[in-house]
């Protein structure tokens, strides 16, 4: 199996980790903006010498709870941080929602769309298709900002299953290629602890629909529910996730601690991989 994502053709016999680099600051003064995109750079560095197969730039914290930004903010935060990563030697994703933003990360070098939107947005679509970029679609119930409230399904794996089904039909009708697609249950957006960990135990229902799977479980609130520690804290929890979904087919794992993933998947890999 393979992933076109921009000029990159990614081979997905082993599994791959995306690394996440968050430009999303507090302070909003000009130095700050500066100090910013100098982090997040340094940052992405890091991540690829720890051995990062694909970086992760998102300008919109989609955490429960979270306020969306404005485009000409989402822009500033993103595009410096692209320009300078251009060449980093691995693909570059860009987390966004806003189709004007996908547009101009394209344009500026990203290789790939991670959309937790997938891709419904009026213009999202058309952004993608006329691009070698590759396009996360992810399931989401709800909007950050209310979607932990009261999530409901009657079967979370088959819903997620179908909507995932659905999106990709309408992005490959609309022009965009299957070898360009990744699907994402989206953990944590509109789930309970119950649905996150039922769709962990059946990802692989998900894995059957043809379509590379990616999951971002590292260091999610479902991680602190079981095992009662905070963000920081939640390394181990995430390699044992992290581990758990590339056995139940996962090809792409969301990770903010890339060096311990990577250990761990090598291990998985020795063990499972093809030889
Ligand atoms: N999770 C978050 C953001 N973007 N994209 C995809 N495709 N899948 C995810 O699970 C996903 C995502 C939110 O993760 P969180 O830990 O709340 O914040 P961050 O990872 O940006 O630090």
């Amino acid at each position: 199996m393979y992933l076109q994502c921009g000029k990159f053709r990614l081979s997905l016999e082993r599994p791959l980790i995306m690394g996440v680099i968050n430009v999303t600051p507090d302070s909003f003064s000009d130095g700050g903006r500066y100090v910013l995109t100098e982090q997040a750079v340094a940052h992405a560095r890091a991540l690829i010498e720890e051995g990062a197969d694909i970086l992760d730039i998102g300008g919109e914290s989609t955490r429960p709870g979270a306020l969306p930004v404005t485009l000409d903010e989402e822009r500033r935060r993103v595009l410096p941080v692209l320009e300078r990563l251009a060449d980093c030697g691995v693909p570059v994703s860009v987390d966004t929602q806003k189709p004007e933003v996908m547009r101009e990360a394209v344009a500026a070098g990203a290789s790939m769309i991670n959309d937790i939107n997938a891709l419904a947005a009026p213009g999202a679509l058309e952004a993608v298709v006329g691009t070698s970029a590759a396009a996360c679609l992810m399931h989401k119930q709800g909007d950050p900002q209310t979607m932990q409230q009261a999530p409901r399904y009657a079967d979370v794996v088959k819903e997620v299953r179908d909507f995932l089904a659905t999106r990709v039909e309408a992005a490959q009708r609309g022009g965009v290629d299957r070898e360009r697609l990744v699907i994402d249950p989206g953990f944590g957006f509109g789930k309970t602890l119950e649905h996150n960990l039922a769709l962990l135990r059946e990802l692989a229902q998900i894995a059957a629909l043809g379509v590379p799977v990616l999951a971002g479980l590292s260091r999610k609130s479902m991680l602190g529910k079981i095992t009662g520690r905070e963000a920081g804290e939640r390394v181990f929890a995430s390699i044992a996730a992290a581990v758990i979904a590339v056995e139940n087919g996962a090809r792409i794992v969301r990770a903010h601690d890339v060096a311990a993933t990577r250990d761990a998947l090598a291990v998985w890999n020795a063990v499972r991989g093809k030889h």
